[in-house]
């Protein structure tokens, strides 16, 4: 018997975000038709049918095609006579695992006392974040600000870096009121704490040598004073930790904090496919229903100007591919996130292990995006060892980013035309990943 073998078949408009989930436990077959759904294949373990597509007919025709296999109707109304092998069950139920986790969270509730008390004092305080804020920063400091029971005025949402560009962020700032202050150096003299989320102190050099808390999914990064930290390097995202704080101390999360939330965690992971772990899909499963997913997908939605199209086009043109690396060079780019977004889709490409993507930013930065299929070398270690002498660099296993001054780069290469950091940033990545898959042999 193949039981421990988890088939699903979804039927429908189910969100990709689900299927990812549902993909964590087993495999999953997913069709857009109960037409389609009658020329699979095997036994399946559970039917999911979206409730546009339930029918009498249609249920039945499924529990004659598969037999024994239950169907579950998500979020639909039951009507008075549900055929028999059919269950209408709200999703939240669905996903919601047995929770002998009760006792994790009861200790974690100790953790947000301590937390609270930290900042219990401070009239008004600052949240920090990194200088290019993105959805998991972003979410986390709402909760953060939540959990510690304060407002607009009382704990300010801010970043160091320029006006935040990527289409993406930009909606879901505004589309979930979310107000995030531009500060400047010395504003950071005028507040009587300090949290840092998703970031910590030493990469704003000594700008912050001092902090209250700092709340982190990436590695520790030196050393530094806090009086309460929470560094967890095996979470795919601060989301995550700051949700488990929120369930630990039985906080509401208000719709909007929800969909803030579970937008960082998918973002941060890739909808849990990249350095997701048991704990992100948790605290997915438990945002999920409270989320408003409408919202999300209007968020993600966000549009791309036609100019950068253009020349996101025309970059992809120019791709080149060496030792099984997809390269591509943006040139000069007015917005960052197009770095990473070309690297993203670098990977995708059959064959390929390791896409890198780059290009200068603002006329002043050499911004590197790196992704790889994540079963090989870190990302952010090989990124991290080329770079860190000469900028910030860094990330998870299978994605990193090096930022690099274009004063630096001259200084390092002799030359900053285009033509020679692409030579440059080639030569570098092919020795790199070549040596290392020498060295594993
Ligand atoms: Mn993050």
């Amino acid at each position: 018997m193949q039981r421990d073998l988890t088939r699903y078949l979804f039927i429908g408009d189910f969100d990709s975000l689900l299927l990812g989930l549902f993909s964590k436990r087993g495999e999953v077959i997913w069709v857009s038709s109960p037409e389609e759904a009658l020329n699979q294949t095997g036994i399946f373990s559970i039917i999911m049918l979206e409730k546009k597509s339930f029918s009498y007919e249609i249920s039945k025709e499924l529990s004659v095609h598969y037999p024994q296999t239950p169907i579950i109707v998500n979020n639909g109304d039951k009507p008075d006579e549900p055929p028999s092998s059919v269950r209408f069950v709200q999703f939240h139920k669905i996903l919601s695992n047995e929770i002998a986790r009760e006792e994790k969270l009861a200790r974690t509730e100790l953790r947000v006392e301590e937390l609270r008390r930290v900042h219990s004092e401070a009239k008004k305080m600052l949240i920090l974040l990194h200088d290019h804020p993105d959805p998991d920063s972003i979410a986390s400091a709402l909760a953060l600000r939540t959990l510690l029971k304060r407002n607009r005025q009382t704990a300010i949402i801010g970043h160091l870096g320029e006006k935040i560009s990527r289409p993406e962020n930009v909606a879901m700032i505004e589309l979930l009121e979310i107000e995030l202050e531009e500060l400047t150096h010395k504003d950071i003299k005028g507040f009587d704490s300090i949290a840092l989320v998703d970031v910590q102190p030493p990469y704003f050099g000594d700008l912050v040598s001092e902090v209250d808390t700092v709340i982190d999914h990436h590695p520790q990064l030196g050393s530094y004073k806090a009086r309460f930290s929470e560094i967890k390097a095996e979470e795919g995202a601060t989301s995550t930790i700051l949700t488990r704080y929120l369930r630990a101390a039985q906080v509401d999360i208000s719709e909007r904090l929800a969909t803030a939330l579970l937008y960082g965690i998918k973002t941060d992971t890739i909808s849990l496919n990249r350095d997701a772990n048991p704990d992100d899909v948790e605290a997915f499963t438990f945002l999920y229903p409270s989320a408003n997913l409408g919202l999300l997908r209007r968020i993600e939605r966000a549009e791309m100007p036609p100019l950068e199209l253009k020349s996101f086009g025309q970059a992809l043109a120019n791709h080149w591919i060496q030792n099984g690396i997809f390269f591509v060079n943006l040139g000069r780019v007015e917005r960052e996130y197009l770095v990473p977004k070309m690297a993203d889709f670098g990977i995708q490409v059959k064959g390929i292990e390791w896409s890198v993507a780059f290009g200068v930013v603002s006329n002043s930065h050499l911004v590197i995006s790196v992704r790889n299929v994540g079963y090989i070398k870190s990302a952010g270690r090989l990124v991290r060892d080329l770079f860190k002498e000469i900028g910030s660099a860094g990330g998870h296993r299978s994605a990193a980013k090096a930022v690099i001054s274009l004063k630096k780069v001259r200084k390092t290469i002799g030359k900053g035309s285009q033509e020679h950091i692409k030579k440059w940033v080639t030569d570098l990545f092919i020795k790199a990943i070549t040596e290392k898959i020498e060295e594993e042999h």
